[in-house]
């Protein structure tokens, strides 16, 4: 006998690489209400599955989007795989099913918002705490071993401001916060108002705040409070309204329909970025004085709208340019040289953003 070993002609066959699951880890749903949550995953998936979901929801195979209406309350951790040509590869999804209370929306300021809550007891509104004098949220007075818990979900880039509260055992009885699945930060024993800020990135992201009791003790009021939740989104007015719109290029130079018209202008003059519409723009007419007259809507507060007349198309000026505020937004701008000193006048819109 012999101790060796041979390895001989090893071959690392090159091949596309596996989906990777891309979407969020957590989703939450409401009992009785419509659920719709789509699974998403990089290197070209072509199909899903799903199991574990709560009674109620199912997954389309190859859209990936899991949908249907939750019949039981509670947490759920399903698996969720992804396949292309080269294989599979899977995930876990909490879904958190729920309810929806417009009272806790009212509470933590968001009126009409959508928030979220579940648990062995849920948040509640009260007007008996609170840090703007008016009303919280409150978590459910759940025993050992409780949890009680509320989640909105948001819209990024942008910012989050929150105040909370804690009168709960130190250390064991937790206030948390998380964000996507991730805890952020927690509090416990007896803490005050307290105003917490963070960033969130671009997409969408799901807030959640956990009030989680270990198996024995207590202290103080044994609960938590959340109040005036604030998302202020950091996108710039273009982003918001490019957004409308499913255009490959969405920078503000990009001209993703073809039509000579970058997305700046077609958002300055309102078009559709992602189609011919250069028949839209304000339209240039001769005024009975024989002078280049336009009039058009200066209707992004930010941009700087400037007509510009030249004779060589060459050089541009904004001399002789008169501009005549019409009201409501709307400006005539009239070439006045356009007639008196020169044989050829040509006149357009120069657009700066900020
Ligand atoms: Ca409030
Ligand atoms: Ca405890
Ligand atoms: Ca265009
Ligand atoms: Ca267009």
């Amino acid at each position: 006998m012999s101790d060796a070993g041979w390895v001989d002609e090893v071959v690392i066959a090159s091949s596309s690489p596996l989906p990777l699951i891309s979407s969020p880890a957590v989703a939450y749903a409401a009992q009785g209400q419509p659920f719709s949550f789509q699974v998403a995953a990089t290197n070209a998936p072509t199909g899903f599955a799903a199991t574990g979901l709560p009674g109620g929801l199912g997954i389309d195979s190859s859209t990936g989007v899991i949908s249907g209406t939750p019949t039981q309350s509670g947490d759920f951790t399903a698996s969720i795989n992804a396949t292309n040509a080269s294989g599979s590869s899977g995930g876990s999804l909490l879904i958190r099913v729920g309810s929806i209370s417009t009272s806790l929306a009212d509470a933590i300021d968001r009126p009409g918002e959508t928030v979220f809550t579940g648990g062995d007891l849920p948040f509640v509104r009260t007007t008996s705490t609170s840090h703007d004098g008016s009303d919280s949220a409150r978590t459910g007075a759940i025993g050992d071993n409780g949890r009680s818990w509320m989640a909105i979900v948001v819209e990024g880039p942008g910012d989050l401001s929150f105040w909370w509260r804690a009168s709960t055992e130190i250390f064991y009885d937790p206030l948390s916060y998380s964000i996507d699945g991730s805890e952020i930060d927690r509090i416990s024993g007896e803490v005050g108002w307290t105003q917490v800020t963070r960033s969130l990135g671009p997409g969408t992201h799901a807030v959640e705040w956990e009030f989680s009791r270990d198996g024995s003790a207590g202290g103080g009021s044994n609960l938590g409070w959340v109040d005036e939740v604030t998302f202020t989104s950091t996108l710039t007015p273009f982003e918001i309204w490019i957004g409308g719109f499913p255009v490959a290029d969405d920078t503000l130079s990009g001209d993703p329909d073809h039509d000579g018209l970058v997305n700046l202008i077609e958002y300055a003059f309102d078009l559709d970025p992602g189609a011919f519409d250069v028949s839209s723009l304000p339209q240039v007419s001769l005024n009975p004085q024989g002078q280049l007259e336009v009039t058009y809507d200066r209707l992004r507060p930010e941009l700087i709208y400037r007509v510009q007349g030249s004779t060589d198309l060459v050089n541009w000026s904004t001399s002789g340019i008169t501009v005549t505020d019409l009201g409501g937004g709307m400006e005539r701008a009239t070439d006045t040289e356009s007639t008196t000193t020169e044989d050829r006048r040509f006149i357009r819109f120069e657009i700066v953003a900020p």
